[in-house]
């Protein structure tokens, strides 16, 4: 080993062997770094003990392997976490994991994968798990991407065994593991595509995708709690964008947005998709998530957004209030014909009744309200007909989708399955709206550039259903009455 006084001259770094007895190559466009310093940096850090701490939903996940593993007994079934994804350069999206995966095993450590080999037993699962790049490896504080000094302690194949309460195996052995394997595998594809590359794709994916997507249609006491804490917390959100609704008037739609997720990012994970911040007519635009607008007085501001809950269910609520505190008489009329979609939509929500029962109940009210309006013509019975439908100009979508860890949950479900009869355990949206564009002629004057949705998340009982978001009011009057008794509150917050 040399000493201080005589230096070592760098290695080329593009010449064919690198890595030299003084020098440790680590990367394009990077400098080779000293053997001595990555041998000081492995030594002379403590051991944290190991932690007897078990998730909180490591028995559930243990049950739907279970139900997963005799679904698929005769092959081996492959769900991939996913990796991380570049947003740009050397930079990451926060990290996520597939929510099929999630579901199996409450890990959300990236490029981990679940395998449930074929076989009559019930403890066939295994989670690979890539090793820690702790101080043992140069990664430790080479790696910006992976290393723990870098970006916090992971963990590794022993931690995630006793966390996750599942057998693990080091991700290195994966190739090998799945290329000894006999039978057919069943893949969950499109999350990692180095999973995807190991693997011929077969029909047997496709069944997978949709087991587990109609698996998760019911969801289990655990599940509702936490659809309930992610709901609990964007209620508070939407107060908190009330009461800096006077702060948004100036500083526009990034202002609500910020509002809404700084209690997302607080109490949750996140939140569960890009929230919709779209004041006057930008609430016509369905997904108008630019957000980029000001807010008016006398505008009606439609915000959808949802917290994502540490346990990666999400909320998904829409309220449509007047930025003044009080809606006009024309945007009160709109806002009425909605509400009262809204609950003849909720009403229709009972186990055993088809999926679009509440679209259709919702619909005959918005078409009998369209034509009251003089907006449609005719017979609302006609204006319904398949064939017909005119009054989608001013619907636009659907008024139900499922909802759990994936805002539009089950999405791989059969069509004859999710668009069958609703079962006790379901949770869906009813949100209908009108939308009625700036420079839509066909609509009278007064009601051009109003966008209403109303959107509460509901779930399926044995003998009805549960407005689980129902302590945000609905109701006009209630609405205004709310947001007068957040704003006697005070402001949320004093933005310059
Ligand atoms: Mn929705």
């Amino acid at each position: 080993m040399s000493d201080a006084s005589s230096s070592v001259p760098e290695p080329d770094v593009s010449a064919d062997s690198p890595i030299s007895e003084n020098w440790v190559w680590v990367g394009p466009h990077r400098p080779a770094v000293p053997r001595v310093l990555v041998e000081q940096m492995a030594r002379g850090w403590r051991d944290e003990p190991p932690s007897d701490a078990v998730h909180p939903s490591a028995d559930v996940a243990r049950a739907r392997r279970e139900w997963l593993g005799a679904h698929f007994a005769e092959r081996t079934v492959v769900v991939p976490a996913g990796g991380l994804k570049v947003r740009a350069n050397d930079t990451d999206y926060r990290f996520r994991p597939g929510s099929d995966f999630f579901y199996l095993t409450g890990c959300d450590e990236p490029d981990c994968v679940l395998v449930i080999t074929a076989g009559p037993s019930t403890n066939r699962a295994t989670l690979y798990v890539p090793s820690r790049r702790d101080y043992h490896t140069h990664e430790f504080f080479t790696d910006s991407r992976y290393g723990e000094l870098w970006v916090g302690a992971r963990r590794g194949v022993t931690e995630a065994e006793a966390y996750y309460a599942v057998p693990t195996a080091p991700l290195e052995y994966l190739e090998k593991d799945l290329a000894s394997l006999h039978g057919e595998t069943a893949c969950v594809r499109g999350i990692d595509p180095r999973v995807d590359a190991l693997l011929e794709p077969c029909d047997a994916d496709v069944d997978l995708a949709a087991a587990l997507s109609e698996h998760r249609l019911v969801k289990d006491d655990f599940e509702v709690t936490q659809l309930e804490g992610a709901i609990a917390s964007t209620v508070r959100g939407f107060e908190d964008v009330v009461r800096a609704l006077p702060a948004a008037v100036g500083h526009g739609e990034r202002l609500v947005e910020g509002v809404f997720n700084m209690r997302a990012r607080v109490e949750g994970n996140d939140v569960g998709y890009d929230t919709i911040a779209a004041s006057g007519s930008h609430a016509t635009t369905l997904h108008w998530t630019r957000n980029d607008g000001v807010v008016r007085h006398g505008d009606l501001l439609l915000l959808d957004a949802g917290v994502e809950c540490a346990n990666l269910y999400t909320a998904d609520v829409t309220r449509t209030l007047p930025v003044s505190g009080v809606f006009s008489p024309a945007q009160r009329r709109v806002y009425d014909l909605v509400l009262a979609a809204q609950d003849a939509g909720i009403a229709a929500v009972r186990p055993g009744v088809p999926f679009h029962a509440a679209h259709d109940a919702a619909m005959a009210v918005l078409v009998q309200g369209l034509v009251d309006l003089g907006i449609l013509d005719g017979d609302p019975q006609v204006a319904l007909r398949r064939d017909r439908q005119l009054h989608r100009r001013y619907t636009l979508h659907g008024v139900s989708h499922m909802l759990g860890l994936d805002v539009h949950d089950c999405a791989q479900a059969r069509n004859d399955v999710y668009l069958g009869d609703l079962a006790e355990g379901y949770v869906l949206t009813v949100e209908p709206g009108l939308y009625f564009q700036p420079h839509d002629t066909t609509v009278p004057e007064e009601y051009r550039g109003i966008g209403v949705r109303i959107e509460d998340d509901v779930l399926v009982t044995a003998d009805g259903a549960r407005n689980l978001s129902a302590a945000l009011p609905r109701r006009a009057d209630e609405v205004e009455a709310w947001m007068a008794s957040l704003w006697s509150r005070g402001p949320l917050l004093a933005f310059e």
